[in-house]
């Protein structure tokens, strides 16, 4: 009886730290899986940021999915790597093995080892092709914004939305920063596209090469003077999304950041006929940099 009482009061014990266990592995997850929210950083950089802000276009999730894969596929191999040499460096040091081996070849494993990390590589080719071709290749768009690199702002006009173009300028001074509106990324007036809409970037530079980039979308490319580069997105949810110039473009490169707030259609074009009044664009006048220049605004 005594015995029985014992062993019954042991397997109480044991599942009661099982559930214990369970309880803390539950809560460090659910922690993890909070904390991975704000380490992503929505649409601007968090702090303590891990990995790559979250993804709010259908080519940010393919990136970050061939990101994962190929994270997984570098630790397997780095892994097998790693077991190798400890298995040498145990089992045939001069020590434990003081008679080596003198075979030099083996065709079997010589073929192994060729052939494996080709078909590792091929495996890895595919999917980077398909999602190059995913970034470069434009659907059918539903609107077109082009963007201008200038020094140090950007201008975009919507070619296909009337006859109108403003600048996006960095606010410097942060008692003007609006509360959601981070500091060395807030503009005073940002891009403004509608959601679930596919949105065709034309770009180009008006004196030195600048990039269009927006992590959150996973959109990149060089703004060149003399001509025009083509990318595109399609947001998924509605917001502000940050991005910097990221090609090397003079004193202030790091004072024009790219503001794209996504918003709903109807609200999209409530901001057209607003922007077609405000912005009105008069092509017979000659461009005026001078009043652009962030530095007498
Ligand atoms: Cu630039």
């Amino acid at each position: 009886m005594r015995r029985t009482d014992g062993l019954i009061d042991g397997a109480v014990t044991t599942m009661l730290v099982f559930k214990r266990l369970t309880a803390v592995a539950v809560t460090i997850c659910a922690l993890m899986a909070g904390l991975g929210a704000v380490w992503a950083g929505d649409g601007k950089p968090s702090d303590w940021q891990m990995n790559f802000q979250q993804s709010a276009t259908p080519v940010m999730d393919d990136i970050v999915r061939f990101h994962t894969g190929l994270l997984y596929t570098i630790v397997a191999i780095a892994g097998f790597v790693l077991v190798l040499l400890l298995i040498v460096i145990v089992r045939f040091n001069a020590r434990s093995n003081p008679t080596p081996s003198r075979t030099t070849h083996n065709t079997t494993l010589e073929v192994a080892w060729t052939v494996i990390p080709v078909v590792i590589l091929v495996a890895i080719a595919v999917p980077s092709f398909r999602l190059l071709f995913l970034q470069l290749n434009t659907p059918q768009a539903d609107i077109t914004v082009k963007a201008t690199g200038k020094q140090w702002f950007w201008t975009y006009s919507y070619p296909d939305n009337g006859k109108f173009e403003f600048d996006s300028v960095l606010i410097r001074d942060v008692t003007k920063l609006r509360a959601d509106q981070p500091r060395l990324l807030g503009v005073d007036n940002e891009m403004v596209v509608p959601v679930n809409k596919t949105v065709r970037v034309i770009t180009t530079g008006a004196e030195v090469i600048h990039a269009f980039a927006v992590p959150s979308f996973g959109v990149k490319i060089d703004s060149i003077p003399g001509r025009i580069n083509e990318t595109w997105f399609k947001a998924t949810r509605e917001g502000i999304y940050y991005g910097q110039c990221s090609e090397l473009c003079g004193k202030d490169h790091s004072a024009m950041p790219i503001a794209v707030r996504v918003v709903s259609d109807q609200a999209f074009a409530t901001w057209v006929e607003e922007a077609k009044r405000k912005w009105a664009r008069d092509d017979s006048a000659p461009t005026n940099f001078a009043a652009a220049d962030p530095a007498t605004r």
